[in-house]
């Protein structure tokens, strides 16, 4: 294998660099030889070289899906690539509940839901039922952790109440619907409402989801965001760090 240089970076398709990549899309046009040309086209006038359809599907009422192959020419400079990421040591489930004991001194409170209109609640079960995801306990499992898993389309205004009613030490939000942006202001709702009540700086903000990352978080005003195949220590660990980092203890 060559060594790669990491400031000119492109896909390996074949050969080293060839700039070869897979795209699949679907047009709105009936299947056939002018389907199969027009996918081709396309790809050509995005700058993929040598575009070639290797698959085409009649999807129905005019529509026609295709996969292409073909060959990039842009390379990225992946030295210069910076992404925030959750810096806080991830323990597991033993090392959590013994660092909320002897570093905290108490039971820890946590509500979660997923909010706003959107109704997707594996991901927040996931992250907290009790039978927990892919071989790791949910933190309604976890004895030094108080978890409320309030469920789906949860209005924000009803995750303040909540908040406040159960003395909340962090507010774990899930978001799965981004179509037209609508997890946008509906994360950043609930930032404004717990800015409005002072509550903001006393609890531990979190947002996850398959199209949330934790630069995205930041902007809205969450402490962390988390993307898909989060796993609840993952939460957890950052919560628990959190809360002694800011002395919300
Ligand atoms: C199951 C499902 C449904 C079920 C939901 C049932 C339920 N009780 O949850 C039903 C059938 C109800 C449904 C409805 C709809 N759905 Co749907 N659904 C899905 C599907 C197939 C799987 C989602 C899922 O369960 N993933 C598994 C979990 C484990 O993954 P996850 O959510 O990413 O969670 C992980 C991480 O993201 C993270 N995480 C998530 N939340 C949080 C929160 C915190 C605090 C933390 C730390 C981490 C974290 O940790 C989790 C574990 O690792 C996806 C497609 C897909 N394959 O992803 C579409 C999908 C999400 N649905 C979609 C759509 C459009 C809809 C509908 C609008 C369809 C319609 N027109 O009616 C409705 C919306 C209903 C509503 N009001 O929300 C789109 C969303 C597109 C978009 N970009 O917004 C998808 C992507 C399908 C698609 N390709 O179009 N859906």
């Amino acid at each position: 294998m060559a060594d790669a240089d990491l400031r000119h970076v492109r896909p390996y398709g074949d050969t080293w660099n060839d700039g070869v990549v897979q795209l699949s899309f679907s047009l709105p046009v009936p299947y056939g030889e002018e389907a199969k040309e027009a996918a081709r086209q396309f790809a050509t006038k995005m700058g993929l070289q040598e575009a070639s359809v290797v698959h085409a599907t009649d999807l129905g009422e005019q529509m026609t899906f295709f996969v292409v192959y073909g060959k990039a020419q842009q390379e990225i400079d992946f030295t210069a690539i910076k992404v925030p990421k959750v810096e806080s040591p991830v323990m597991d489930f033993y090392e959590i509940n013994a660092f909320i004991r002897e570093r905290i001194g108490r039971k820890i409170v946590v509500i979660g839901a997923c909010t706003g209109t959107d109704a997707h609640t594996v991901g927040i079960d996931a992250i907290m039922n009790m039978k927990g995801y892919a071989g790791e306990y949910g933190l309604e499992r976890y004895p030094e952790i108080d978890a409320y898993n309030l469920g789906s389309q949860v209005q924000n205004e009803e995750m303040v109440r909540k908040a406040i009613e159960l003395k909340a030490d962090a507010i774990l939000v899930s978001q799965v619907v981004t179509q037209k942006d609508v997890h946008i202001p509906n994360l950043g709702e609930l930032v404004d409402l717990l800015e409005a009540q002072g509550l903001r700086k006393r609890m531990v903000l979190i947002c996850g989801g398959p199209r949330i990352h934790h630069e995205l978080a930041l902007e809205l005003g969450y402490d962390a965001g988390f993307g898909p195949g989060t796993l609840a220590p993952e939460a957890a660990s950052f919560i628990v760090h959190e809360m002694v980092k800011r002395h919300l203890v």
